[in-house]
């Protein structure tokens, strides 16, 4: 098996080089499965049967990716958590929050990250914009306006890397215990170790920072 991981795309719209090149890499995709660790999209929601056309050319490169018979796997991010339910339902996507996934003999702990973080203000804004009430709300807005908060709220995508928090780090490496590799993203900082116990891995944000298990080992 094949498995292309990737995470943090942080897609911003139809004018972003970042969606155009994650697009060209979903077409060149030489892989059995993708899995995809969150935050593939930078203010993905869905509202009602309205998807953001912002996001129509990653959509459509992602139903050509489903056409060619790769399986894919969403672990929603922080950022684009809402697309969850549409993953699964138009592309097939199996979508699961942080999990353990068999693959070639290899057992992998896959996550996003931001279940690691610790700052209050942040997990008091994702509880907030994960409740009912904020999707009721946009869901009255519609996408158009929706679209324009959500991107405000979100900011410009910081891609060149923040630190990998210790925290962060702790929790990857605490996996280590009871499987052979733990992969997240989230940190927008490629990271890598290795002991005895097997290999955690921190994605780098986008097409760059992309990895491919290639028969249970990392390549
Ligand atoms: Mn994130």
């Amino acid at each position: 098996m094949r498995v292309a991981l990737i995470s943090d795309v942080h897609c911003c719209g139809l004018a972003c080089p970042r969606a155009a090149n994650f697009v060209t890499w979903l077409d060149q995709l030489d892989a059995d499965a993708l899995w995809m660790l969150g935050d593939i999209f930078h203010y993905g929601w869905v509202f009602g049967a309205d998807t953001q056309p912002e996001y129509a050319p990653v959509y459509m490169a992602l139903q050509r990716v489903k056409a060619r018979g790769i399986a894919m796997v969403f672990v929603p991010g922080n950022h684009d958590f809402r697309v969850a339910n549409l993953m699964a339902s138009r592309f097939g996507a199996e979508v699961c929050g942080p999990h353990v996934r068999h693959v070639d003999g290899c057992s992998v702990h896959l996550a996003h990250g931001d279940e690691c973080e610790r700052s209050i203000l942040f997990r008091a804004m994702s509880w907030v914009l994960r409740s009912e009430f904020v999707d009721g709300a946009m869901r009255m807005l519609g996408h158009r306006l929706g679209t324009w908060i959500l991107r405000r709220l979100a900011g410009a995508p910081h891609i060149d890397g923040e630190v990998l928090w210790d925290g962060s780090r702790e929790a990857l490496l605490s996996h280590l215990d009871t499987v052979d590799l733990a992969v997240m993203g989230h940190a927008h900082f490629a990271w890598s170790h290795k002991d005895e116990r097997g290999q955690a891995v921190v994605l780098g944000a986008g097409v760059a920072g992309a990895r491919l298990l290639s028969d249970g080992r990392l390549v």
